[in-house]
């Protein structure tokens, strides 16, 4: 699994999560990119996301007339993204990251173009999003029906290992419907995670009272899986590696691997961080390795081997109860696909490496 490694890559899923809530009209993208305002939308459509980038990249490029191959190289990245070649690709998410590479080293040379870089950028992981939301709905949907949550769903799961299972898993739960990042933060602070009018904290066990999204300084959203690690697009806002956290909290955490800490300098709550690990307290340990799991699974990714047995031993010491039961229910209703190590914990032992 190819992985982008770059810390100021990695940094810009961060920069971009404010630029996708708002809609001004695509006519305002005509403006230089050192002017342009622009915020982009999942309403945009693609062809007019792919004028954005094309009339931002002209611009640039008049600027800096000698660096046609880079821009070169900018376009035929972007351009896999759109609905006509994005078959001819195996990974989206790869020519995504290879587009931001492409991008940041541009930046890199030239202490002007941030802002414009921020723009090409939402745009496309808009459009990447969008390709990803093609993606899933092109795959066939199991037929819930009348089912009973959690029931039949996993019959032919029993017999299976490894790829043969993995496969057959991410069939079953690989066709959620998506919120987005600023519907999946709403649902969990206001309905999902909130127990009358409360919302904890999984790592401190702190609670605030709420009925609403609460300023990010104080309770935040944590990526179980990190976005840096991976979680882009569709996976951003896929409600079952998310969980409300302690703002302070989520910043210690930060895209550090989960394991057991002997020497902590900073402990709240029995969860614990020494620098390089975070020990999550135990009664959230199964929660988090079962959403780890899922994670790995749906969206194809690999978990380094020294979290992975953590993982597995926190999955064993914390057994799944009735409210991570109840909360796998609640998300089925939401975006409409369930994390079958809820369910079957037992698929865990099926499965030797994640
Ligand atoms: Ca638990």
């Amino acid at each position: 699994m190819k992985r982008n490694n770059s810390v100021f890559s990695q940094g810009l899923f961060f920069l971009v999560i404010g630029f996708t809530m708002v809609f001004i009209p695509v006519s305002h993208a005509a403006a230089p990119a050192q002017d342009s305002k622009l915020i982009i939308s999942d309403q945009v459509a693609e062809k007019d996301l792919y004028d954005i980038i094309s009339r931002q990249i002209d611009t640039l490029e008049l600027r800096y007339p000698k660096e046609q191959a880079c821009f070169f190289k900018i376009r035929e990245a972007v351009k896999l993204l759109l609905p006509q070649n994005r078959n001819s690709v195996n990974s989206l998410e790869d020519v995504f990251l290879s587009f931001c590479s492409h991008l940041e080293a541009f930046d890199n040379r030239y202490s002007d173009v941030h802002a414009a870089r921020l723009e090409i950028e939402s745009a496309a992981e808009t459009l990447l999003r969008k390709a990803q939301i093609a993606a899933s709905s092109k795959r066939a949907r199991p037929k819930t029906g009348s089912r009973r949550p959690g029931a039949d769903l996993y019959s032919v799961c029993s017999s299976l290992k490894d790829e043969a299972l993995s496969e057959e898993l991410i069939r079953i739960c690989g066709n959620q419907v998506p919120l987005g990042y600023k519907g999946a933060r709403t649902v969990i602070f206001e309905t999902l995670d909130n127990h009358d009018g409360m919302v904890e904290c999984i790592y401190t066990g702190r609670k605030i009272q709420t009925n609403q999204e609460p300023d990010s300084s104080d309770m935040n959203v944590e990526h179980s899986w990190p976005q840096s690690l991976g979680a882009v697009g569709i996976a951003k806002c896929d409600l079952h590696h998310l969980f409300p956290t302690d703002s302070k909290a989520n910043s210690k955490r930060s895209s550090f691997p989960f394991g057991m800490v002997d020497k902590p300098i900073w402990e709240e709550g029995e969860s614990q961080f020494d620098g390089s690990k975070f020990e999550i307290r135990p009664c959230q340990r199964g929660n988090t390795a079962r959403g780890m799991f899922y994670f790995s699974i749906r969206y194809n990714k690999r978990i380094p081997n020294n979290e992975e047995a953590v993982l597995r031993q926190w999955f064993k010491e914390d057994p799944v109860d009735a409210t991570e039961k109840a909360r796998n229910d609640a998300i089925e209703k939401i975006q409409h696909n369930r994390n079958p190590f809820i369910d079957h914990p037992e698929f865990v032992d099926q499965i030797k490496d994640f």
